[in-house]
């Protein structure tokens, strides 16, 4: 047994804890309701996937890790369901790689962007973006357009986990290079993204950091070369194949 009165033999065991995680986060005021619903969906097609890491989604996160360590300026940005999820892996996925942490929230009130940021502090994180909110992204009139003009608003590269697509298009409009983790390959944010990572967020920030931490040593042209030979187009094609047929 766990925090969570699942035996860990149950089918589902792993899904129920994903879910308790989300629910707790909403108890503590760092996830929006809508967290929950969002979980669900994501829930959806991953029990579709079969709760795998589709050898696409791994090139995938290969060439995420590539692009991250590669740039000038990274930022991951974390919502409720991020932080409430999987607080140490993305505060270890920015310690590899180099980038900022910013929060970054749809639902944004004050004081679940403070709570997000203590959560992450709590877990490792130094320094947390996002409460200055002193930049915007252009063509957005939402309160995601609110950004760090030194942090999403500057970055070359940006990680925006369970991501609406409004905001992927924008960020694509001010050529940020835009890694999206998103369940679902058919998902607007997926097909905006430069990376589209079709995984569990989960499974997909630690892959991220075991690629990044074997790339470490590389030099530039060969992080240009694990970018350039990602195919977008063709992991988006595998992510739908994997979910109509999840036997091959
Ligand atoms: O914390 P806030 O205020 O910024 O709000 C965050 C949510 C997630 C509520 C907000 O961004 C939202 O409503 O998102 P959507 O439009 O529901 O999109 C979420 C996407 O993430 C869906 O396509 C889901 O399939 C996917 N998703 C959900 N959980 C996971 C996931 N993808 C990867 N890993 C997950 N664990």
């Amino acid at each position: 047994m766990s925090d969570v009165d699942v035996p860990e033999s149950h089918p589902r065991y792993e899904s129920l804890l994903l879910r308790h995680r989300i629910e707790e986060g909403v108890e503590a005021g760092i996830t929006s309701k809508q967290g929950l619903i969002a979980q669900g969906r994501g829930e959806a097609y991953d029990y579709l996937l079969g709760e795998r890491t589709i050898p696409s989604a791994d090139a995938a996160e290969r060439a995420a890790a590539a692009h991250l360590l590669r740039a000038d300026h990274p930022v991951l940005s974390v919502n409720g369901n991020v932080a409430a999820l999987a607080p140490e892996e993305t505060v270890e996925l920015a310690a590899a790689t180099g980038a900022a942490l910013e929060v970054n929230l749809f639902n944004r009130t004050e004081a679940r962007m403070e709570r997000i940021a203590d959560h992450l502090r709590e877990h490792g994180a130094e320094e947390v973006l996002g409460l200055a909110a002193d930049g915007r992204i252009p063509g957005l009139d939402h309160e995601r357009a609110k950004v760090d003009a030194d942090g999403i608003g500057s970055a070359d590269v940006v990680l925006v986990p369970l991501e609406d697509g409004d905001r992927a298009e924008a960020l694509a409009e001010m050529d940020t290079t835009e890694i999206v983790i998103d369940l679902n390959p058919l998902s607007r944010s997926a097909r905006t993204a430069t990376v589209p990572v079709v995984d569990n967020l989960i499974r997909a920030l630690p892959n991220m950091t075991e690629h990044a931490r074997s790339l470490a040593g590389a030099d530039e042209a060969e992080l240009d070369a694990v970018v350039e030979a990602f195919d977008r187009e063709a992991a988006l094609e595998a992510a739908e194949a994997a979910i109509r047929s999840p036997e091959e």
